[in-house]
């Protein structure tokens, strides 16, 4: 009989439904007073602490979940780069650590890919702040393959930190994409020359390759998780609401997959690796 731990987490349908579409939705996965809210409530206290650092004029309410993120709008309103600040202290929130980590993607992650080595991707979590109208951070059509090399097989678990109705725009993806293996691609975007690294991967063909499948942008909610298949096409949806979009991210890999045994599990753009060094054949340039 296995134990609470070892458990598997997913049913029957949800594993096939993953293993057909290359994603799944699994609504009220996580516990949010014990798993979202501390994050929400230490991002909140961070913003709390750069309007104070930068002497803005902003009534910031008192912590509610739903509006954790109270200031924000007008901090980055003053000065966009404080947002990069936000940014940049929030992966570093304990309780997102201890997120990043959960013992339930470790089970996840042996159910879907049966294997018993597990791992988490250096550099590859952290918290999405998708603002209003803003290109220059938006994820166009990728698979998470080429801006991890990890394994091939490894899974980016997705969960919102607000509401993600139709118009904060809600990630989008092809549904059965992975199936058709890697995609090649361009290394710089000609639509959105400010767009560097990861975020300036075009697939080729993009046009083409993207009319292959349906497409579907679920609308999501605090404590819902979005498990990704590393080779399934995504892209950010659009945000034209008046609040950003915040999101975790988390990406494991499979410590017993060939390539990445063979690549040494070496990581990419954020472990510094040269794309066209690590896989040639990737690049299209
Ligand atoms: O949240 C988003 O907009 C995109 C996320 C994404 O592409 C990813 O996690 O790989």
């Amino acid at each position: 009989m296995p134990s609470a731990e070892t458990q598997p987490l997913l049913s029957a349908e949800q594993v096939a439904q993953f293993h057909r579409d290359g994603f799944l939705v699994v609504r009220r996965f996580y516990d949010r007073p014990t798993e979202i809210e501390p994050i929400q409530r230490d991002i909140h206290a961070i913003i709390g602490i750069l309007i104070r650092k930068y002497s803005v004029v902003i009534q910031q309410v008192p912590f509610a979940p739903e509006t954790f993120d109270s200031g924000y709008q007008e901090l980055i309103a003053h000065d966009r780069r404080i947002g990069g600040e936000v940014y940049d202290a929030v992966k570093q929130i304990p309780a997102f650590i201890r997120f990043t980590a959960n013992a339930k993607h470790d089970r996840l992650m042996r159910q879907i890919r049966g294997t018993d080595l597990p791992a988490v991707a250096g550099g590859g979590y952290g918290v999405r702040i998708d603002n209003p109208h803003e290109e220059k951070f938006r994820a166009n059509w990728h698979q998470d393959y080429p801006s991890q090399f990890r394994s091939l097989d490894g899974l980016v678990f997705w969960s919102p930190l607000v509401e993600v109705t139709e118009e904060l725009g809600p990630v989008q993806f092809c549904v059965g994409s992975h199936k058709d293996g890697l995609a090649p691609v361009h290394t710089k975007d000609p639509r959105n020359l400010e767009k560097s690294g990861a975020y300036a991967l075009v697939l080729q063909n993009e046009a083409e390759r993207l009319a292959r499948y349906k497409i579907i942008a679920p609308t999501t909610a605090t404590g819902d998780l979005v498990m990704i298949d590393f080779l399934n096409l995504h892209a950010s949806g659009h945000n034209r609401g008046k609040r950003s979009r915040w999101s975790m991210q988390i990406r494991y890999f499979n410590f017993c997959d060939p390539t990445g045994i063979r690549l040494g599990w070496v990581g990419s753009f954020a472990a510094g690796k040269n794309i066209r060094e690590v896989h040639p054949e990737l690049v299209v340039d």
